[in-house]
């Protein structure tokens, strides 16, 4: 059976760190300066749940408003990591925008996103407390909250992660969904599967990884 492939978009003010981010989760390098213009792709297979799955990445570089560009990867986009710099509270004010865009253009609310303070090896300079990203991430439905740090690579592999959960989760909700219109006998394992991992997406939604 052909792997299954899943679109990620990871999305944040310029300089937040998504570039190191995605550097240190597909090549598992540290790169001090990346070519802030840069927006490309990267496909990396990992394992979750004991199942293989490929994740297509998309690293965005846009300084620009709403463009068609954006509207399409957010159109075509299954999961956001948001992500802005601990040092920088502008950042992660810009996010609510991007969050509505999404949103918006997916017409869904429960759409699968991780909101991510970067930089969290610099503590000296934080200017965004945990409690106000924690917040915010629970405004907006109690999605994730991590901090990661690009440069040591903490909790760079568990934000992937975490967003990929719930992508899966969310394809197994639908194909339940689908199901119960004209449920066959067979599915009903499924179903309560199905029920079960919904209760543990409530559980995860509401954490707030602290380092
Ligand atoms: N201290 C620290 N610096 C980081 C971290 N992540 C990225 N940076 C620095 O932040 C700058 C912008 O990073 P980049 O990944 O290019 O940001 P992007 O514009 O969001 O893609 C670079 O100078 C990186 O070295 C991190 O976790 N800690
Ligand atoms: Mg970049």
């Amino acid at each position: 059976m052909p792997l299954r492939e899943y679109n990620v978009v990871v999305l944040g003010a310029g300089g937040v760190g998504k570039s190191c981010l995605t550097a240190q989760f597909v090549q598992n390098v540290w790169i001090e300066s990346y070519d802030p213009t840069i927006e490309d792709s990267y496909r990396k297979t990992l394992e979750v749940d004991k199942r293989h799955v490929v994740l297509e990445i998309l690293d965005t570089a846009g300084t620009e408003q709403f463009t068609a560009m954006r509207e399409l990867y957010m159109k075509t986009g299954q999961g956001f990591l948001l992500v802005f710099s601990i040092t920088s509270p502008s950042s992660l004010a810009e996010l609510e925008d991007l969050r509505s865009q999404i949103i918006r253009i997916k017409g869904d609310p429960t759409v699968p996103i991780v909101l991510v303070g970067n930089k969290c090896d610099l503590e000296d300079n934080r200017r965004v407390t945990r409690l106000r990203a924690f917040g915010v991430s629970q405004n907006w439905g109690n999605v994730p909250y991590y901090e990661t740090s690009a440069r040591r690579r903490q909790n760079v592999d568990e934000v992937f992660r975490d967003l990929c959960r719930q992508i899966i989760g969310k394809e197994r909700d639908k194909f339940v969904g689908d199901s119960d219109k004209n449920p066959p006998k067979s599915w009903q394992g499924t179903y309560r599967g199905s029920q079960r991992s919904k209760r543990k997406q409530k559980d995860s939604s509401s954490r707030c990884v602290i380092l």
